[in-house]
């Protein structure tokens, strides 16, 4: 039942009596019953298409640390994965992949096996709608189709995603249309995940950061902008939060032309600015630094009353400004819940 949802209350634009709380990549490395299953299953990529044990992943967290949101067990990757482009993740170095840069390579892929291959995905959230607590929101997601590019054109992770910048300037016909196969899948990929029971979405642009203004408007909004369109045409009320990490001021622009209902904002972003220039627009989710989240102790304490008090003014979602480190002692994790639920606006 929505109304019970301190979570999806606030992304409605609702001041709860309680500041919900949920952190992004709240399941995984840092938590020793992750570890385990993770053995168990075999390897990452074996765990997110195992719909009994990403179930079990996703509730893990909620099981501890009384999250208002869960958020499913997958990865962004899944994406040019079902559109046939070979990946691996191998430990201690990330995800790799075979690059898809140029027209040729992008020829190769096809969505004809898109629900197929995303299928384990799928019956997970099936599981999860049934198995989450009544107050727990379950939380959909996919990467954004810049951020997605950077790993299919480059091949793994780095730095400055330069590979996939230097291919937009030069093959952009090309470029334009592994985004436009990219804004195609996703939809359909979130548009299935609400169908199967999510009810909410959460798309991370976590490589928005290194684009000039022209570039963030082309490849960061525009095709966000015909995501959150998509799936209106047949979800209208389900609500899309935008993650674009390190868009700073562009965030406004973002916020206006995507017409997302809401936004997670990076650790970079100040609290005061967010108050005056992004409250008004919209609920906001954020945004204590991961670190913080590793040392601990009374800094800690002190930057979470600092996020608390600076948002309370309106709806704000607890939450980091970018994901859980593996390092983190998971009794921070708890002493910064414990924090949330006996904090008062
Ligand atoms: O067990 C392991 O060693 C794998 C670590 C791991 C985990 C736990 C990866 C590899 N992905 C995930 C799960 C995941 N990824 C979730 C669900 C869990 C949760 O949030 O609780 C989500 C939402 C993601 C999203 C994701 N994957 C993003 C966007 C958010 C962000 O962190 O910026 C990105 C960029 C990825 C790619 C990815 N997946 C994994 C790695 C190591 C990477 C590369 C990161 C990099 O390039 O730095």
């Amino acid at each position: 039942m929505t109304n019970n949802k301190l979570f999806l209350q606030t992304l409605k634009g609702q001041q709860t009596e309680r500041v919900p709380f949920w952190f992004m990549r709240q399941a995984g490395r840092y938590l020793p019953e992750y570890m385990a299953l993770r053995k168990e299953a075999g390897s990452f990529l074996d765990l997110c298409y195992n719909p009994d044990f990403a179930t079990e992943v996703t509730l893990q967290p909620i099981k501890r640390f009384n999250m208002d949101a869960a958020i499913l067990f997958s990865d962004i990757l899944v994406i040019p994965h079902a559109l046939g482009q070979d990946l691996a993740f191998k430990v201690g170095e990330g995800p790799v992949l075979t690059p898809v840069d140029n027209l040729e390579k992008l020829k190769a892929l096809s969505m004809e096996k898109l629900h197929q291959h995303l299928n384990p995905v799928y019956q997970t959230v099936s599981n999860l709608s049934e198995k989450l607590p009544n107050n727990v929101a379950l939380i959909g997601f996919a990467g954004a189709p810049w951020t997605v590019a950077t790993y299919m054109v480059n091949g793994r992770g780095s730095k400055d995603q330069a590979e996939t910048r230097l291919m937009a300037y030069q093959d952009r016909e090309t470029f334009q249309k592994l985004i436009d196969l990219l804004v195609t899948s996703t939809s359909e990929y979130l548009i299935k995940q609400v169908e199967m029971g999510v009810d909410a979405l959460q798309v991370f642009d976590s490589w928005s950061g290194t684009l000039p203004a022209d570039e963030f408007n082309q490849w960061c909004v525009e095709p966000m902008r015909k995501i959150v369109e998509n799936i209106r045409a047949v979800y209208p009320d389900v609500p899309i939060i935008g993650f674009p990490k390190g868009a700073g001021h562009k965030i406004q622009t973002y916020i206006k032309k995507t017409k997302v209902n809401a936004v997670s904002i990076d650790t970079s972003t100040s609290t005061s600015w967010v108050r005056d220039k992004i409250l008004p627009l919209c609920p906001v989710q954020g945004n204590l630094d991961p670190l913080l989240l590793v040392s601990g102790g009374a800094a800690l304490e002190k930057a979470v009353y600092h996020i608390l008090d600076h948002l309370k003014a309106g709806s704000h979602i607890f939450n980091l400004g970018h994901g859980i480190i593996p390092q983190t002692p998971p009794e921070n994790v708890k002493m910064v819940s414990d924090i949330i639920l006996n904090y008062k606006r």
